[in-house]
């Protein structure tokens, strides 16, 4: 299967977030990239570096003014200041119901806040570049569809299904999964299924579809009474307009074991083949992991493969873009477990 990977993901590594309460590192950082990679090489996986620029369908995907602010965040934050350079910002503040959103404040930890739903998504130098990248390899991906692969897997980070249109959130910045399922809508595939599978429901990737019919999306995730993100990701939200019917939730009690999590998943899984779409596109979190250290479901690294198997059972030609899953170490063989299953399932 192609697997497109950025060497330069590094550049994405801010040192602290906060946790109840605490400064705590940073539960997305580079060396879940580096142990993806690592268990890629060992398993005999050749990697690309995506080369297609996808700066056309970030502007399908994402308002101008948040791409224009998150392109030039970092510039900003340093004119403030130079010893800015060694200090993260931290939104402090959210233009919540009635306050004004239209206007773009000047002072700089205001427009942060206007951007953000969270102060869990820190920015770092490299923080445009590495996402831009990784919508690169989402959009290269697509073309790969579009050329006959039936698999591809995007190894990059951030991940991005809690970015909305114009704003970043739960680690997220630029939403790959919209825009990759963006750009095989342009390529011609009529109707692209997201499935999302990652612990937490990725609310950006619902939002930016929901009133379409051309993108279904579909979740199964901690039920959001008590997991991130909260206020987005009931069974009630169906889609609303054209996109009536087009967006499915499943959310699932915390400690959810392996074998109740695939009773759901086919649930989705068969919805999604009944809509015969023409291609489908993974939100891959691998946080439904039982040792993950932010998550609370109970699947096992073997799990894994069989749900590659299964995705790949689906039949649709299949873009994977990677998304959570912190416990790192791990992360690499899961990811690569659900690359086998799936190459399992059609060889
Ligand atoms: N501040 C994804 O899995 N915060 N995002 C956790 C630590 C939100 C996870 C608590 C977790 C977001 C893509
Ligand atoms: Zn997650």
């Amino acid at each position: 299967m192609i697997t497109f990977y950025d060497p330069q993901h590094t550049r994405h590594a801010p040192i602290f977030e906060f946790y109840r309460g605490a400064r705590v590192p940073c539960f997305e950082n580079p060396s879940r990239g580096q142990f993806v990679f690592d268990e890629l090489h060992a398993r005999g996986h050749s990697l690309r570096v995506p080369s297609v620029d996808s700066t056309a369908a970030i502007h399908q995907i994402h308002s101008a003014r948040y791409i224009d602010f998150l392109r030039t965040a970092w510039l900003q934050w340093l004119a403030l200041d130079s010893n800015n350079a060694h200090v993260q910002p931290f939104p402090s503040a959210w233009p919540v119901r009635n306050l004004r959103s239209d206007i773009e404040p000047q002072n700089f930890i205001a427009k942060l806040g206007l951007y953000s739903m969270d102060n869990g998504t820190p920015l770092d130098a490299g923080t445009w570049a590495v996402t831009k990248a990784a919508a690169d390899a989402a959009v290269e991906a697509a073309h790969c569809i579009a050329n006959g692969e039936r698999g591809v897997f995007c190894a990059t980070r951030p991940p991005g299904h809690h970015a909305g249109a114009d704003f970043m959130g739960g680690y997220c910045f630029l939403n790959h999964a919209a825009i990759g399922a963006q750009e095989l809508r342009n390529l011609g595939f009529a109707k692209v299924a997201i499935f999302d599978v990652d612990f937490h429901h990725g609310n950006g990737t619902q939002e930016i579809f929901y009133q379409r019919d051309d993108v279904f999306y579909g979740s199964l995730h901690g039920n959001p009474s008590t997991e991130y993100p909260f206020y987005l990701g009931h069974a009630d939200e169906v889609g609303v307009g054209n996109g009536l019917s087009c967006n499915f939730n499943l959310p699932l009690p915390a400690q959810t074991n392996a074998v109740d999590w695939f009773a759901a998943y086919q649930i989705v899984a068969n919805r999604i083949a009944q809509l015969k779409p023409s291609a489908l596109v993974v939100s891959l979190g691998l946080d439904t992991f039982i040792d993950d250290p932010i998550a609370k479901f109970k699947l096992t690294s073997d799990d894994y493969f069989e749900l590659g198997r299964r995705i790949g059972d689906i039949g649709l030609p299949t873009v994977f873009i990677l998304e959570g899953g912190y416990a790192a170490q791990a992360l690499g063989v899961n990811a690569v477990n659900v690359i086998e299953g799936f190459e399992a399932s059609y060889r």
